[in-house]
């Protein structure tokens, strides 16, 4: 392997190249080079600056998360900021791609800063549930004051270069090689005599009121800890002299590594990556995917459209008459007005978009020349089929034909045509041109290269794909379908929706069930508690309470009335009185006594039915890894990130504990609390779900 920190000298002026691909992320080694490097050029007597630049796309991304979790390594990141920041030698850090976490954290401990037009900086260790942990929450507000950098360190957000320089992070923008204008500047400043400017000396920033502060970033972060871990460090920036702050810093920063939710964010970091990397895809070469074909321009096919637009493919969408063609326009028009209006694509984007890029039409022979298909017709088998029938007859051999159905056989589907290996299903989540997942729903008989096809869809339209098998609901909806039954229960059992919702909010996700109910739609429930009533089992425990609230026309928001009450125009909600009502009426008639239930038990039983049934989705190969589970409820059902997904979350509680909940809960109701067998195999085994993940996917 090639050195990680070339070194050479030009005139004056050492240059310490990081080549650490693909991000030069700060290892050991770069570490160890960058600090020997410092040595070299400081033993140099003819070098009187050094110049610390990139190799390939980035400066530096940040320490290296692999190592995180390991035994440290010397030399520690903060104490080689330091060191940089020591040398009586000019330092200067030419910055261009991303500059991230230790990234910046090395670039502040230089004493200048130069960056190219289209770099970007930022401090993103609250998305892996951490703060900076190499000064960066000591000298970013010592140069921008503490509003603006804790508003940087809190988001995580990358900063553009012209902002940063405006907020006096970097010193200049300069377009060129990135080693040539460092070097030019640095020459510059050594003619000049320019001053080592150490931002460790320059004043502490002027407090703020940090426990309100503290108070707004805990709420902000809906249970995240590391946002509030954020204030209090910026609080020691100001408050302490430098190396107290620092001491305070890493204290902070130690804290929340050995805590949970870093390490579940860290399995989201590695997992949102890892999932889309199938090994019997390795080498197998997508086809074309120019132009697609939508079926139907309702909720989901309106949403693919825009998404395809927005990633700059043809569009062709079907409707059944001219109303509803003109709806589905309407509808896709209305999502990239949406993407103007948020600066994502210009006016001139938009005109091409809906003049040329987008065809709205009745006939299906406009389909002839598309690459792929994507049906989003209303959930009805006979429906689907017939329109599998007509995209048989029009498209062109070769072409994809893909179902974005929630719960039907793509077998089945598949079967009705003379293609199947042609035929996937492609699981979009409303709204489908925002929502990150992708399920790539792989039927019995579809080709190799149409599943890879499908992975390179999502990697177009910017989604995050998992692979899912064949069943009623793929993952998430199946699982979604047990864990909604588990607080259905607690319902009966005494819990009110409120108080679930409240629980779970609390927990982390963005909404409870109940409101989720609500602004889906009560219909859609309802029908499918109609649908399945002549199979349901007789041990099967189905609240019918709001069924009620649907026979009186009461679908939730787009009603106005569901488990809230909702006024028009607005987003607030008040709990609608009519539900304890109901619900009391349907105890009394069962002979259930309402019981107490704290927040815990509630989060407690939600979460194992979730577990639960992920493991057997797992278990029957449904979902390839415990992580696909993981990434599909964070991407599409607003699972709180920092739990790094249900199995994450049940390896964290302990497997062992999560399985006597289970088998105690199933004392009441052993039909709905059946033990997974995979559950019970890996604590008899001492694994874990991440094993599973670690294990040669097969
Ligand atoms: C940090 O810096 C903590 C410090 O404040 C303090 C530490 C002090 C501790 C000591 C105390 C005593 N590490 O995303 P891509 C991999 S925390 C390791 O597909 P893109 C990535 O997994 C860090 N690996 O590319 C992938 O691997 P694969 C703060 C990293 O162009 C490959 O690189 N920094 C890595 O779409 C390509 O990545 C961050 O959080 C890293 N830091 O995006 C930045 N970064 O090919 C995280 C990437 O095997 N990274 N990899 O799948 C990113 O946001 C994005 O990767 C980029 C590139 C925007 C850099
Ligand atoms: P929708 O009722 O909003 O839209 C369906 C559209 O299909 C209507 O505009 C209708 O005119 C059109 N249509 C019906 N038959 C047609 C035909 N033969 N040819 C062309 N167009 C036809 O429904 P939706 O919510 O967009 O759902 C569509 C599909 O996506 C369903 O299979 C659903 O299960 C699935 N889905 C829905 C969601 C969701 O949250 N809404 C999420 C994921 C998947």
């Amino acid at each position: 392997m090639s050195d990680p920190v070339v070194f050479s000298v030009h005139g004056s002026v050492a240059v310490l190249r990081i080549n650490n691909p693909p991000v030069n992320a700060l290892s050991q080694a770069v570490r160890q080079g960058l600090s020997g490097g410092m040595d070299r050029a400081e033993a140099d007597s003819s070098v009187k600056a050094v110049l610390i630049v990139g190799e390939g796309r980035a400066f530096i991304a940040g320490a290296d998360i692999t190592e995180f979790g390991k035994p440290p390594m010397e030399p520690a990141l903060p104490d080689l900021c330091t060191r940089i920041e020591a040398s009586p030698l000019l330092v200067i850090a030419s910055m261009h791609g991303v500059s991230l976490g230790g990234g910046l954290e090395v670039a502040l401990g230089a004493h200048y800063r130069i960056a190219q037009p289209t770099a970007r900086i930022g401090l993103p260790e609250v998305h892996l549930g951490l703060l900076p942990g190499a000064g960066g929450t000591q000298r970013l507000p010592r140069l921008t004051g503490v509003e603006t950098a804790i508003e940087i360190m809190s988001t995580g957000r990358q900063v553009k270069a012209a902002e940063a320089l405006k907020h006096g992070i970097i010193d200049k923008i300069e377009e060129g090689d990135p080693q040539e204008v460092g070097l030019a500047y640095a020459n510059a400043l050594l003619v000049q005599a320019a001053p080592r400017r150490a931002v460790s000396e320059l004043p502490a920033p002027a407090p703020i009121d940090w426990d309100a502060a503290h108070v707004t970033a805990l709420q902000k972060g809906r249970g995240q800890t590391s946002p509030g871990a954020i204030i209090r460090a910026a609080q020691a920036a100001s408050e302490l002299p430098f190396a107290e702050g620092m001491a305070a810093e890493r204290a902070l920063f130690f804290e929340l590594l050995q805590g949970n939710q870093s390490k579940g964010m860290i399995h989201a970091f590695f997992n949102e990556r890892a999932v889309s990397n199938l090994p019997e895809l390795k080498g197998v070469t997508p086809r074309a995917l120019d132009a697609i074909g939508v079926i139907g321009g309702g909720t989901m096919g309106a949403g693919i459209a825009t998404a395809a637009l927005l990633a700059q493919m043809q569009v062709v969408l079907i409707e059944t008459n001219e109303e509803q063609v003109a709806a589905a326009r309407k509808r896709i028009e209305g999502n990239l007005a949406g993407a103007l209006s948020r600066g994502k694509i210009t006016q001139m984007q938009y005109d091409g978009l809906v003049t040329q890029a987008l065809t709205v039409a009745v006939n299906y022979d406009t389909l002839s020349n598309v690459d792929l298909v994507i049906e989003a017709v209303f959930e009805d088998m006979a429906v689907k089929k017939e329109v599998f029938g007509k995209l048989d007859a029009v498209c062109k051999s070769g072409a994809i034909l893909a179902s974005n159905t929630s719960y039907l056989d793509v077998d089945e589907i598949a079967a009705s045509t003379s293609r199947p290996a042609d035929v996937i299903g492609l699981h979009f989540f409303s709204p489908a041109h925002v929502m990150k997942l992708l399920e790539v729903v792989v039927a019995d008989k579809t080709a190799i290269d149409v599943v890879a096809t499908g992975f390179e869809l999502g990697k177009r339209l910017g989604k995050i794909s998992v692979r899912a098998g064949v069943c009623d609901g793929f993952i998430g909806n199946r699982i979604l379908a047990v864990y909604r039954t588990a607080a259905d229960h607690m319902v009966l059992d005494g819990a009110s929706p409120y108080q679930i919702d409240r629980a779970l909010t609390g927990f982390g996700f963005a909404m409870g069930p109940f409101a989720v109910a609500d602004l889906a739609g009560l219909d859609i429930g309802w029908m499918t508690r109609k649908r399945k009533a002549p199979d349901r089992h007789p041990d099967e425990r189905v609240p019918t309470y709001i069924d009620k609230l649907c026979e009186e026309g009461h679908f939730g928001r787009k009603t106005g009335e569901g488990y809230y009450l909702y006024e028009a125009g607005s987003r607030a909600s008040v709990p609608n009185p009519k539900i304890p009502e109901l619900i009391a009426a349907e105890q009394a008639a069962l002979e259930i006594t309402p019981r107490d239930f704290t927040d815990e038990d509630i989060v407690r039983r939600y979460m194992c039915a979730m577990v639960n049934e992920a493991a057997k989705v797992v278990d029957e190969g449904i979902a390839r890894r415990p992580a696909d589970v993981d990434m599909v409820l964070l991407f599409g059902y607003g699972f709180p990130r920092f739990w790094g997904g249900p199995l994450k979350w049940a390896d964290l509680q302990g497997l062992d504990k999560v399985l006597a909940d289970i088998e105690r809960y199933a004392q009441e109701d052993a039909w709905f609390w059946k033990p997974a067998p995979l559950l019970q195999s890996l604590v008899a085994t001492g694994r874990s779900f991440d094993d599973l993940n670690r294990a040669p996917a097969s």
